[in-house]
């Protein structure tokens, strides 16, 4: 692959809500520049950027790709994002290498839920939108009505640069609001155009909506304002620097039309990323983190090599694969670079950019530019790689928590050996999942954001690794506590032939705020109970709490005071005074109102309006608290408290209560009683489930 200069490159965020056309619209923009020699299918299977297996088989982008189309000598790198809701972690993450995104837009559905989430995702990295209404050739596409939305969404900046020709399946081109010319092409041919004057029916319309783009242009610059209110239009020349400036200071969203699936008007989209869009160092500073403090730096030419690494993948055959963006100098093929997350040194031997899964050589990579290499040691997502002499680092991407749980259990022994690495390797291609083990149920869990999020991660470990798991609901991790307090006695006497066992012990018992756990107290005098034996009684205390009352879960947030009891000087031992301490923890529970706590969870849904009403009343038969409600354009988020028990089944609930419209996130925030009914309930069956412990000694 040829070497660009910083100028001519364009580093394009495809983006949008799941469907919405994304990779189809890039496999037609990279056939119009000629990287592919004819047009790519995503129903066929065999687009550039939905490569991966899993890809494939489900139809869909689960992880964002990069594919280049050099253009006007210009590399375009495009980003194909997902759209799902459960998988836009990825796209947020890869955002850090874009410089401009373009939003796709159904031309039936209009915007949609992750186009909110998009568009805020743009605002946060500060990325110049533009706007493509795709799918124009469908039936009820309507691209009046989608700008509609667009505009109630997103307000006035979204105006069009282009209307279509025809409609539906009559849809065969463009109008150029800037040019003023018409553009229409062959259905599923090259994408290129045939420029023609604009039929006489659309003449009006388009007069009307050139004039609306010069006044929104016009408005930006007082220059231009003046000239506009002179001559009552502008130049061609000026309309296009205005345009660029509004786009870049993020006034302006210009709104493009096509059909990604049948390669129309791909090229004025590659036109206009080339003409409009900022190449990396017109871009405003990226943040860095120098001596500890957040700062800004520029992205140049002529500095020190460094880069940020954006994505990783990992799997058998290819091992590791990093991606990253240079972010200053120009970094050289074979170069040695400190990795300053780690403090590690990395070799970039066969320095490539990506097209898709294949890694294409170059000889270098100028400040901007994505590039991609394999076998880096220690390098992960994040990360900051430089050149002698840089020292400030790059912030990572922060994404959100998992907002689902479940519980992975290996079918085999000799799967439980391979799954942790397995499942290791699977995090550093997504920061977005989480694998640990549960310390109270002693189960495994795999986190992610969603169901079908983990279920890639189970089909993975299978195709990639042979690691057979299953997928289950998490247990509960209840706990107990006592409401109220106790004063008891626990002795234990035992008298088998000639030494025998004593240990006696008081306590009081007390509940502890939430959080507090457990606290021992001695309030023993003049040694009723000698000092060396107190330990043992804490610990036969803890021991048995440990155990539980009700239902054998931990006991926690109380307090113990031991106050008196007596020895034996021959009989009494640590093991006696243990067994006595239970007895006495045993005791004090039948007097201190023992009950079952029950982890809370903090839930945040995004839902299109409609189904606010809907979804608290379900909230509400979940033993949902509302903690608050927001409207952002037309997505409504709900803030809730609700037990993490009513929840594991909330993720496909959702989706059915919402045509799969509607997203959550949801974190552990706090434990609370469980009330008397489900305490019943889960006493029962913890009952039922015990079988024949230990019986006490006596
Ligand atoms: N009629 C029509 N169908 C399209 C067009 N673009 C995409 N499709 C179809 O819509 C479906 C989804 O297309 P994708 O390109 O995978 O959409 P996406 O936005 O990449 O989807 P995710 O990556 O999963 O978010 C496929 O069945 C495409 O054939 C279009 O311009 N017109
Ligand atoms: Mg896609």
């Amino acid at each position: 692959m040829k070497v660009y200069e910083s100028k001519d490159i364009r580093n394009v965020g495809v983006v949008g809500h799941g469907d919405s056309g994304k990779t189809t619209l890039t496999a037609g923009l990279l056939f119009a520049a000629g990287a592919t020699n004819r047009l790519l299918r995503v129903d066929e299977g065999n687009t550039v950027t939905d490569f991966d297996e899993e890809e494939i088989a489900r139809k869909i982008t689960i992880s964002t790709a990069v594919a280049i189309a050099e253009w006007k000598k210009a590399k375009i790198n495009l980003l194909d994002t997902p759209g799902y809701n459960i998988f836009i972690n990825d796209t947020k993450g890869s955002l850090a290498a874009a410089d401009s995104v373009l939003v796709i837009v159904d031309g039936v559905a209009g915007v949609e839920v992750q186009t909110e989430k998009v568009w805020h995702f743009a605002n946060e990295f500060k990325l110049p939108r533009a706007i493509v209404i795709n799918k124009l050739d469908r039936e009820r596409a309507d691209f009046e009505r989608a700008l509609g939305a667009v505009q109630e969404a997103f307000g006035r900046s979204a105006v069009p640069i282009q209307i279509p020709l025809g409609k539906e399946r009559g849809f065969t081109g463009v109008i150029d609001l800037i040019r003023m010319k018409a553009y229409s092409y062959t259905v599923d041919g090259d994408g290129k155009g045939k420029e023609g004057d604009i039929p006489a029916n659309l003449a009006d319309a388009a007069q009307k909506a050139h004039e609306a783009l010069v006044e929104m242009v016009a408005e930006g610059n007082d220059a231009l304002l003046e000239e506009f209110f002179e001559k009552g239009t502008l130049p061609v020349e000026h309309i296009v620097d205005g345009l660029r400036q509004g786009l870049r200071d993020m006034r302006i969203s210009p709104v493009m039309c096509a059909s990604g699936l049948h390669n129309i008007a791909t090229d004025q989209i590659l036109n206009f990323l080339v003409e409009n869009t900022p190449s990396p160092v017109e871009r405003d500073e990226v943040a860095v983190i120098a001596d500890g403090k957040e700062a800004t730096r520029k992205i140049k030419e002529s500095d020190v090599c460094s880069l940020a690494v954006f994505k990783t993948t990992a799997d058998p055959f290819a091992g590791r694969i990093t991606y990253f963006k240079v972010l200053s100098g120009v970094v050289k093929n074979d170069a040695n670079l400190q990795n300053l997350t780690r403090s590690a040194t990395e070799r970039l031997a066969h320095l490539s950019v990506p097209q898709g899964k294949t890694l294409q050589p170059v000889t270098e990579l100028h400040a901007g530019d994505i590039g991609a290499v394999a076998k880096l040691k220690d390098t992960l997502t994040g990360d900051t790689l430089a050149d002698k002499g840089f020292t400030a680092t790059y912030p990572p991407v922060k994404l959100p928590e998992p907002s689902i749980a479940f519980a992975i259990e290996a079918k085999s022994r000799n799967d439980e050996d391979r799954m942790g690495n397995a499942v290791h390797r699977m995090l550093e291609e997504d920061q977005s999942l989480r694998f640990y083990r549960d310390p109270q149920t002693r189960e495994f869990l795999l986190a992610g954001a969603g169901q079908q999020h983990v279920e890639i991660v189970v089909s993975r470990l299978k195709k990639r690794y042979s690691v057979d798991v299953t997928l289950k609901a998490p247990k509960i991790p209840y706990r107990e506590t006592i409401r109220g307090t106790a004063d008891v006695q626990g002795r234990h006497k035992k008298q088998t032939g000639g030494h025998g066992q004593f240990g006696d012990c008081w306590i009081k018992m007390e509940p502890l705020p939430r959080g507090a756990r457990f606290e021992f107290v001695n309030d023993i005098f003049g040694g009723a109970i000698p000092k060396n034996f107190i330990p043992a009684v804490e610990k036969g205390i803890q021991e048995a709490a440990e155990k539980g009352f009700l239902a054998g879960y931990p006991m926690v947030d109380f307090k113990v005071i031991l106050y008196d009891g007596s020895y034996h000087d021959v009989d009494s031992s640590e093991l006696a005074f243990k067994l006595a301490a239970r007895k006495a923890f045993k005791a004090a529970m039948q007097q201190a109102k023992p009950t079952l706590l029950e982890p809370i969870m903090n839930v945040e849904i995004q839902a299109p309006v409609e189904f606010a009403g809907d979804l608290m009343g379900d909230l509400n038969g979940r033993r949902g608290r509302i903690s608050g409600m927001e409207t952002k354009g037309s997505t409504q988020f709900i803030r809730a408290q609700v037990p993490m028990a009513e929840m594991l089944s909330y993720q496909s609930d959702l989706t059915a209560m919402t045509q799969g419209r509607a997203s959550f996130t949801m974190e552990f925030d706090h434990y609370d009683y469980v009330p008397q009914l489900q305490a019943d309930k889960i006493i029962a069956a913890a009952k039922a489930a015990k079988t024949g412990e230990e019986e006490e000694e006596e």
